[in-house]
């Protein structure tokens, strides 16, 4: 087949999450097509059958904001007509799928009908979504998609008290490249004594991540563990964080690494992973954790408990409950027995959410999509 992707190139979840899948279409032998405004950051072009398409949005003085859609739309077209593409699937709704709307009713019109498949992430509902500014127009766009699909059951559900949503969601869950996550240690030296625990958090330090809980957490962690905490990202929040431990007195113990392409290898040297999110779709920061064998103490919001299992491969406690998640922590790390316990268990829950496993149900999906156009 011939695919065209459409996501944000960013480090977010969906980005991450499309070019992923995109890599794996490319492997089993289809020409994948990344249509997106720069090169997403974990795209390797030089992978056969990968292409990459850039959006470019003209710059005139008239425009107080640029029309991206509008270009998103032209380039839908024109690499469609170009590449002969079987389907378009676009990740996050806002504003990819009213962008695809257009261009298939342009394509229409030149006697061309591909499906477009929409991939709910998360914020594109929970929070971006349904503000009143675009609600309407996600609802359309949600509706005039010819399959939806949500990284989770919680995230569908959401979909559903939102929205007036008229057809299937189908819930295809995110998943993980097992082979990615072997546990080698070999930079872990660099970041802690032979004695200290690794602690760690990964996000794009927004509101919702909930980052003064990711420190105030650790604090309570490192005065009965001698731990150090690994920041991964960068963000609005971030600042404000390190103003926090510095408060706190820890900020020799906190370490705000920046962004990373090696996520692999700041997760195989990590002990415990961190995510207290106010809202949280699915949580592939988490899943990926647990890939590398690395437990989670999480929030229990939204999708996250289809992914961490309470007592089982971490824990999960109510939004804001810092003590909660401390003290699983720090049982965790203090009972060398259970983390390991713990950590088998975290892989093998990832096992279920491999990418061999639902790599194949979205090929599955596209199949059907396409004949059924
Ligand atoms: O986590 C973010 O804020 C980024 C956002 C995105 O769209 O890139 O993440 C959402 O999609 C991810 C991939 O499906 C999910 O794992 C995240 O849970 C979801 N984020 C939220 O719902 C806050």
């Amino acid at each position: 087949m011939n695919i065209g992707i459409v996501c944000y190139p960013t480090f977010g979840g969906s980005g991450v999450l499309a070019t992923e899948l995109g890599k794996y279409l490319a492997k089993t032998g289809h020409n994948v097509h990344f249509i997106t405004y720069s090169q997403p950051v974990r795209l390797d072009i030089l992978e056969s059958n990968i292409y990459y398409h850039e959006v470019n949005v003209q710059d005139y003085p008239l425009f107080q904001y640029q029309p991206y859609e509008l270009a998103l739309s032209s380039k839908m077209v024109n690499v469609t007509l170009k590449y002969k593409l079987d389907l378009l699937h676009v990740h996050y709704a806002i504003p990819h799928a009213y962008a695809a709307f257009m261009a298939k009713q342009i394509l229409k019109d030149k006697g061309v009908n591909i499906p477009v498949i929409t991939t709910l992430h998360g914020t594109d509902i929970t929070l971006v979504g349904k503000n009143p500014s675009y609600q309407e127009a996600v609802n359309f766009s949600i509706n005039h998609s010819d399959v939806v699909t949500s990284v989770s059951q919680s995230l569908k559900e959401d979909t559903l008290e939102i929205f007036d949503i008229q057809r299937h969601i189908e819930v295809i869950h995110n998943f993980v490249d097992l082979s990615l996550y072997n546990r080698v240690a070999d930079c872990r030296k660099n970041f802690a004594s032979e004695n200290q625990k690794i602690i760690c958090h990964i996000s794009n330090f927004r509101e919702v991540k909930r980052i003064d809980n990711v420190v105030d957490v650790f604090y309570k962690v490192q005065q009965e563990v001698d731990s150090v905490l690994l920041m991964i990202g960068e963000g609005p929040e971030k600042e404000k964080s390190r103003e926090q431990a510095q408060k706190l007195g820890i900020l020799d113990k906190v370490k705000y690494l920046g962004k990373t392409s090696e996520i692999e290898r700041v997760l195989c040297m990590s002990d415990l992973f961190l995510l207290p999110s106010e809202k949280e779709s699915f949580g592939l920061s988490a899943l990926e954790a647990m890939a590398a064998g690395v437990p989670v103490v999480s929030s229990n919001t939204g999708g996250i408990p289809e992914v961490n299992i309470d007592g089982q491969t971490g824990f999960t406690a109510d939004v804001g409950d810092v003590d909660r998640m401390a003290k699983g922590a720090i049982i965790l790390l203090q009972d060398e027995e259970k983390m390991s316990a713990f950590s088998k268990n975290a892989r093998a829950q990832a096992e279920k959410f491999s990418l061999d496993f639902i790599g194949p149900k979205y090929l599955d999906l596209y199949k059907n999509a396409v004949s059924s156009v």
